[in-house]
């Protein structure tokens, strides 16, 4: 068994090593600071972290605040995550917190987290869009405490489904100290490693087949306006976490149209012309099973298969 996965991962990594990606930069407001400044670094390249039990999970390989500057922000202040390369593997992003006891250079990231932020995709006439974006835009929430914090973004590339592959996280971890804020009681929290499993739906998920809702994995979003008060929220865990207003909306409308179609072919609404127009960006998804988008991949790179369900132009 322990083989069998680790030639999966071994083949994922061979067709797929070429360019990952990485939040390398922080920005906040308008002021975009070096690359590794204020964000840990990594040792792992642009590799992500597979490992559900992992400590590397929390801001990524090799990746201390020794060498790390702490930026000053106010709260409600707006930051972005700026990447080296956008990201091209589907699945959702999320941006969570951690209040260090101290100092952030010195936390290793073992305390709760709350979630402030999650992006899932968007349904639509039965095919799902995610939001793959060369950088990422969110604001400290105005009303947590004051001190040092460890802001972690993650995309958790899902494009591989479960089993036969296994998604992976890119994350990585700012170290910033807040002040201007309030005293709110951000909840539910979650540890990291352990707010991950193997049988979250957002996680085992095959977004290739008959894919029309979807939670994102980890503790429920946070923010000021919900539950400020801390201890009384239920257990919303696993009732808030599909809150996200986009796919509720849209579940409704996308299953009649997915049940329909889930055995024949998907006739897609109009997604391409006939099959010469179209043409896929490289690192796009150009195939696998249950794929009924393009298969033609923009010159200057060509359509190779990573697994049964995902082909990508490289
Ligand atoms: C879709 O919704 C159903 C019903 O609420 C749920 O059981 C399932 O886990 C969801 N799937 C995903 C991928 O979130
Ligand atoms: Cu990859």
């Amino acid at each position: 068994m322990k083989n069998v996965i680790s030639l999966a991962a071994l083949s994922l990594v061979v067709s797929d090593v070429s360019a990952h990606y990485i939040f390398q930069q922080l920005s906040i407001g308008s002021t975009k600071y070096p690359v590794f400044q204020y964000i840990r670094q990594n040792t792992n390249y642009n590799s992500p972290v597979t490992d559900l039990t992992s400590n590397d999970l929390r801001c990524n390989v090799g990746a201390t605040g020794a060498s790390t500057q702490t930026v000053s922000v106010k709260a409600g202040d707006q930051f972005t995550f700026t990447l080296d390369t956008p990201v091209y593997h589907q699945g959702p992003i999320s941006i969570y917190m951690s209040k260090a006891p101290g100092a952030a250079s010195d936390y290793d990231g073992s305390g709760p987290w709350f979630k402030i932020h999650d992006i899932g995709p968007t349904f639509s006439g039965g095919q799902a869009t995610w939001d793959m974006e060369g950088s990422y835009t969110y604001n400290i929430p105005t009303c947590i405490p004051d001190g040092e914090y460890l802001l972690r973004i993650q995309s958790l590339a899902i494009h591989n489904p479960w089993p036969a592959g296994i998604p992976q996280f890119y994350t990585e971890c700012a170290q910033i100290s807040v002040s201007g804020g309030g005293s709110a009681t951000p909840s539910p929290t979650a540890l990291i490693p352990g707010a991950f499993k193997d049988t979250d739906p957002g996680y085992t998920v095959n977004i290739y087949s008959n894919f029309n809702n979807y939670t994102v994995p980890g503790p429920a979003v946070w923010s000021c306006g919900s539950s400020s008060g801390g201890g009384g929220s239920t257990p919303t865990t696993s009732k808030a976490s599909t809150t996200t207003a986009k796919p509720t909306t849209t579940t409704t409308t996308a299953k009649p149209t997915t049940l329909s179609t889930s055995t024949t072919k998907v006739t897609t609404t109009t997604t391409t012309p006939p099959s010469g127009g179209c043409s896929v960006a490289k690192y796009g998804q150009c195939g696998g099973n249950g794929w009924t988008g393009c298969t033609i991949c923009a010159s200057g790179s060509t359509c190779s298969k990573s697994n049964d369900y995902y082909s990508q132009c490289l």
